[in-house]
């Protein structure tokens, strides 16, 4: 992505999964804003980009953060929501390990806690190190954990993975992570 479709991306982030209000907007029961809508919306306080420009974000966009709906009239995040929606995923049966990248000075409250929501509506998690890493170095040095996801499942708590393949589960109990040796300073 070019510094223009970093800045669309970030301003539909905005909109798809924190602030609709604050451009006018509302998304449907499950996410969705009517693309027209949206454009106009923008329009409207300065932010002027062409329907090409929406279709180029969602298309290159590294995450594949943003879906169209069937008819190409509607948008949404597919994950990341501090919003209410329902995004009607379906559970699935997670791989043996999944990962989260945090940074040392949430360790306390996680092993306490284990992993919450906090302002999304879900814990994201992560299929492989690499991933988690980049998650968890937005905020610091990461710190990575391991979570028990197979045995998670087996004991009844529920995953999800959105549409562009990010795990998902309500919350990750403490008892299910594996914390890295050494207090997680790594
Ligand atoms: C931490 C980005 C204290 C958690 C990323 C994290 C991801 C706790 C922070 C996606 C805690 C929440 C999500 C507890 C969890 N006590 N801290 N009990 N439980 N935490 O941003 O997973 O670029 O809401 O470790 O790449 O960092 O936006 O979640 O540090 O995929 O598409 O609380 O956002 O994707 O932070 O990131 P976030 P996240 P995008």
């Amino acid at each position: 992505m070019n510094a223009r479709q970093v800045h669309i991306s970030k301003l539909l982030s905005l909109i798809l999964r924190h602030k609709p209000e604050e451009f006018g907007l509302a998304l449907d029961a499950n996410g969705w804003v009517g693309i027209a809508e949206l454009l106009e919306a923008c329009r409207q306080r300065g932010e002027t980009f062409s329907r090409e420009e929406l279709d180029a974000v969602v298309a290159q966009n590294d995450k594949r953060r943003f879906a169209l709906s069937p008819d190409g009239q509607r948008i949404r995040a597919s994950q990341g929501h501090s919003v209410e929606v329902d995004l009607q995923l379906q559970p699935v049966e997670p791989p043996e390990l999944l990962y989260h990248g945090t940074v040392a000075k949430a360790l306390d409250s996680i092993r306490r806690d284990g992993l919450l929501p906090g302002n999304r509506q879900q814990v994201h998690l992560s299929a492989d190190v690499d991933t988690a890493a980049k998650v968890g170095q937005r905020r610091g040095r990461p710190v990575i954990l391991k979570v028990e996801a197979s045995r998670m499942g087996r004991d009844g708590l529920k995953f999800y993975r959105s549409e562009n393949g990010v795990w998902l589960a309500d919350r990750v109990p403490t008892e299910y992570i594996r914390f890295p040796e050494g207090g997680g300073a790594t």
